[in-house]
């Protein structure tokens, strides 16, 4: 695997010694120089045989709900991952085919180090931690589901994202042989979502690598997801091969697909409406089909942790 720099380098971009040392000494504390990256990608890893491997975590109880979690069985049958189809049972049947090791990230764009890293080498230097958080999707159904993951502002900052990095763009892998649901036109391909970067560095987004204290399963976005628990669900972008810092708001794939019902900022809001039904409340999975829907709740239930972000923002007009 080479290290890939996809645009030319203006001369404004040529990295200062200060940073290009910093860069060098973050590969040597990843354990890995530029030269290994590059073998460890052509010798590839085993193949992927991980779906009951167990992970080391601490419990973050700080971050944690105290609501019951979902089953195992409800978290990973009942998923969104339209690369393997639109049916809630897609992923589960046909998400095997994706290949999840090796695994490379590409980082671009306003940061002092920027290039190819493998999945390791991301991961590595962060002690993993269990976070029980409710999911809610903009259908109008949610979860509780306990994630093991590192936040993901701890991975950001060793890349020195510059201040003009207002907004962090991430990519899912495009590959429509192992994701024939990217076959279709369902979306645009591939999948892309963003955060504003302060979102991105707040202490409960979080990078998800495990469920229930095992690997990720592919269909809940395997080997690496986002998961912000006070978006609607469609922000937490499975899969990611791309993380791109930039001065200028992203394109995300299904604000792009229906601007009027999905919105870049997506905080969880019962008081607006989707176009088509109501946000008010939520069906929890695993309830029962009898089962009263709950309300939703402003920011999913997040909202002391993360309302002032939003102090100047007319969540009327940015929904
Ligand atoms: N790449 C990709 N990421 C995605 C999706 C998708 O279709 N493709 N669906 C989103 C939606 S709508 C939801 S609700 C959550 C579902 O996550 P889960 O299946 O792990 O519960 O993933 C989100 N991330
Ligand atoms: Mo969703």
């Amino acid at each position: 695997m080479k290290r890939i720099k996809s645009t030319a380098i203006r001369p404004s971009e040529i990295t200062p010694r200060e940073v290009f040392v910093n860069r060098r000494a973050l590969l040597k504390a990843l354990g890995l120089s530029t030269a290994l990256v590059t073998t460890m990608g052509m010798l590839g890893a085993p193949p992927a045989r991980a779906a009951a491997a167990k992970m080391a975590f601490t419990r973050n109880p700080r971050y944690s709900t105290t609501e019951t979690p979902n089953s195992y069985e409800d978290v990973t049958t009942y998923n969104n991952y339209y690369e393997f189809g639109t049916s809630k049972d897609d992923p589960a049947a046909y998400a095997s085919s994706l290949r999840t090791s090796p695994w490379s990230v590409t980082v671009s764009g306003e940061a002092a180090v920027t290039g190819r890293f493998t999945l390791e080498s991301i991961l590595r230097p962060h002690p993993y931690e269990e976070r029980i958080y409710r999911l809610r999707c903009v259908e109008a159904w949610s979860m509780v589901v306990p994630w093991v993951g590192i936040p993901l502002g701890d991975v950001l900052k060793r890349f020195q994202p510059t201040s003009r990095a207002k907004y962090v763009a991430f990519k899912t892998l495009f590959n429509p042989e192992q994701m024939p649901g990217q076959r279709s036109s369902v979306l645009d391909w591939p999948y892309a979502e963003g955060l504003r970067i302060d979102e991105a560095m707040h202490p409960l987004t979080i990078l998800a690598v495990g469920l229930y204290g095992e690997v990720l399963p592919n269909q809940n976005g395997a080997p690496m997801r986002l998961v912000v628990p006070w978006k609607y669900g469609f922000k937490s972008i499975k899969s990611i091969v791309e993380i791109h810092f930039s001065e200028r708001q992203p394109v995300t794939s299904w604000s792009a697909a229906y601007p009027e019902a999905y919105g870049f900022f997506a905080n969880v809001n019962p008081a607006v409406d989707h176009p088509n039904w109501s946000q008010a409340r939520e069906r929890r999975i695993g309830s029962g089909v009898f089962a009263e829907k709950i309300p939703t709740q402003p920011f999913n239930g997040y909202a002391n942790e993360v309302a002032d972000l939003y102090r100047s923002l007319d969540l009327r007009r940015h929904y």
